[in-house]
């Protein structure tokens, strides 16, 4: 077909689930720290950076510590939460996702990720994905944190694509936010009311039909 139009994926909620093993280890964190943290304050870190993450969840705690501690703190989160990583497989690709990855590689249809993720080349190698993607932007590459559009624009890049013709697909309303910023195309999974500022929204990647793919590639040929 063409390969005129190009997509970028976020990883944690769009091709996995790792939020849940986030939870777990900052979880224990905080309890081993004196408090607890639950599901709902585990929302405030999707998407963010690590660093950013242990502070918003000392500031829940009401922890002050030296940036030495903080180091160690985020060592032994990251051990934790690598001994989850290192036990996923390709069960734990969210549903719809080979599918279209399949389908855009059969019509031609480069694809990036874009991930506030330092471990993302590893959860894509576990769950048997990582020689699929073009390109990979990573935690590692960044400096500036979603909404900011930098993680978007380095993929863009990295395809050898103009942004107006790359498809982001995000879960967090920040992504969406970096997305528009990036003057993409951007494709909400989850809740329309809260990703609302997407250009289109699916409750998950399943929904997204071959038929809405090749309308969304004709329209930018
Ligand atoms: P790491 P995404 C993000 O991934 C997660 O949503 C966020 O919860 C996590 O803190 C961040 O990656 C950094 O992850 O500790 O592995 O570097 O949604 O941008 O794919
Ligand atoms: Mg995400």
């Amino acid at each position: 077909m063409n390969n005129k139009i190009a997509f970028i994926f976020d990883l944690d909620g769009v091709i996995v689930d790792t939020a849940k093993y986030h939870f777990l280890a900052w979880k224990n964190l905080a309890n081993s720290l004196g408090f607890d943290f639950t599901k709902e304050q585990n929302e405030q870190l999707k998407g963010v950076s690590r660093v950013k993450s242990l502070e918003i969840l000392l500031k829940i705690g009401n922890i002050e510590l030296t940036d030495e501690k903080k180091q160690e703190l985020l060592l032994k989160k990251n051990e934790e939460y690598l001994s989850y990583v290192n036990r996923m497989t390709s069960d734990e690709i969210l549903p719809g996702v080979t599918n279209m990855l399949n389908f855009l590689i059969e019509n031609n249809v480069k694809f990036a990720l874009g991930s506030a993720s330092k471990n993302a080349p590893l959860i894509l190698d576990k769950v048997g994905l990582l020689n699929k993607f073009t390109a990979i932007v990573d935690g590692n590459h960044v400096s500036k944190a979603k909404p900011d559009p930098e993680v978007f624009l380095l993929g863009a890049e990295k395809l050898k694509m103009d942004p107006i013709k790359c498809v982001v697909v995000e879960d967090a309303i920040a992504g969406v936010a970096a997305a528009n910023a990036a003057n993409m195309i951007s494709i909400g999974i989850g809740d329309s009311d809260v990703l609302k500022d997407a250009n289109y929204v699916f409750e998950d990647t399943s929904k997204i039909t071959t038929a809405f793919l090749k309308s969304l590639i004709k329209r930018n040929e």
